[in-house]
């Protein structure tokens, strides 16, 4: 997925360990690492309090890291020349500390507001997660940061409390106004399984999906579609969702049973609303219709609601592109099961359900498409569901 690092890159355990003891002329303590995700079905539902379905990929970011006296900070990266170094005045202060390091400056601040005491550390990042992909680049930062910071300084930290201090890392300190999705899938996932994550309570239920074993395989595609304004229109289906779930006197549109969306719809001012609510009513329900045929082991079954999701996310909650409508309707038309655009939209990826042996296939019919239209060639990945974060060995 990464255009022009060359095959035989070394792997990114060994690049983040190579990183710190060329920065630091020093072994790191430790390595933690913290994948990148797709969501199998459930967009926007997040901040909804409603369901999501994502599973980790094999595709990770791993930070090196070892103490630092005091209270400082200082962060290397593959992708800059430079290091990035901040103290305590600079973590308490949201939005200071910009670019890839307000991630890591956002999780200490994140920490520090919660009562922790932040062991001051030196980290080395490396990464085989695309930037800008949509596929969770920077909840796998955070989560690999959040995780080592805790493991160096002995912080009692509970599982179950790390998706929300991560995401307080992205919401809080970068501002950037997303769900719980991304941090939970990063942190909570296990290998061969889906997350079935409850948003509102964050309880979770680990689905098996066994690609393998039905005979499936699941293609992501990166559009390679540049963003565009994707963050102001991010944060404008927020408050459209919100003021419909105050219009409709619920606490969240998670609320808004499907059997009752009609009803629902017939006290909303205008269309527009009307569509957005349609969206998320109906993905929640998608979801759950997802989770039933999985658990009975009806994985070729759930290729219709990957693409009823995508039609909704394109005519009822217009968050897609181009590039992404067309790399979803080449692969539907060279035989996918079901296919849809995964993650917050305008651009990022589409996932394909399709048979092990059509993956190829479904691949060069979107790239073909994708010349016939004059978009820039597409990058494409197998994924199979990974475990989430861990500390390696
Ligand atoms: C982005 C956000 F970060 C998630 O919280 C979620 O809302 C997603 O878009 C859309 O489902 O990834």
């Amino acid at each position: 997925m990464t255009p022009g690092r060359p095959a035989a890159a070394p792997d990114v355990a060994d690049r983040a360990t190579a990183g710190f003891s060329q920065g630091y002329d020093a072994q790191p303590a430790g390595r933690w690492a913290a994948p990148g995700r797709v969501n199998l079905i459930g967009e926007h539902t997040d901040y909804n309090d409603g369901f999501v379905l994502p599973f980790a990929l094999p595709l990770r970011t791993v930070v090196a890291a070892g103490p630092q006296p005091g209270e400082r900070w200082t962060v290397r990266s593959e992708i800059a020349d430079r290091p990035v170094d901040f103290g305590a005045a600079e973590a308490d202060s949201p939005g200071r500390v910009t670019g890839w390091g307000g991630y890591v400056a956002g999780v200490v601040w994140a920490l520090r507001e919660a009562g922790y005491a932040v062991p001051g550390a030196r980290l080395a990042i490396a990464s085989d997660v695309p930037l800008g992909s949509g596929l969770s680049s920077s909840a796998a930062l955070e989560a690999a940061v959040l995780t080592a910071l805790a493991d160096l300084g002995g912080l009692d930290l509970p599982a179950a409390h790390r998706p929300r201090l991560a995401q307080r890392a992205e919401n809080g300190y970068v501002g950037a106004p997303t769900g719980i999705m991304d941090q939970s899938a990063v942190l909570r996932c296990r290998a061969g399984h889906a997350l079935f994550l409850d948003c509102r309570d964050e309880s979770v239920e680990h689905i098996p999906f066994d690609l393998d074993a039905a005979g499936l395989a699941i293609l992501v595609i990166d559009s390679r579609a540049p963003h565009r304004h994707a963050d102001g229109e991010y944060a404008s289906r927020r408050a459209a969702c919100e003021r419909a779930a105050d219009l409709l006197g619920v606490p969240a549109l998670r609320d808004v049973p499907v059997a009752d969306l009609d009803a629902a719809l017939d006290r909303l001012p205008d269309d527009e609303t009307r569509r957005r609510v349609r969206h998320v009513v109906t993905e929640n329900q998608r979801v759950r219709d997802t989770v039933e045929l999985l658990r009975a082991g009806r994985v070729p079954e759930i290729g219709p609601l990957l693409t009823a999701s995508h039609a909704s996310m394109r005519d009822d909650f217009e968050i897609t592109v181009p590039e992404i409508d067309t790399a979803v309707e080449a692969a539907l038309a060279a035989g996918a099961l079901g296919a849809r655009m995964t993650g917050g939209g305008f651009g990022g990826c589409i996932l394909a359900l399709v048979g092990a042996d059509r993956s190829d296939a479904v691949a060069t019919a979107v790239r073909a498409a994708y010349a016939e239209r004059g978009f820039t060639a597409p990058t494409t990945l197998t994924a199979l569901p990974a475990p989430g974060t861990t500390r390696l060995p």
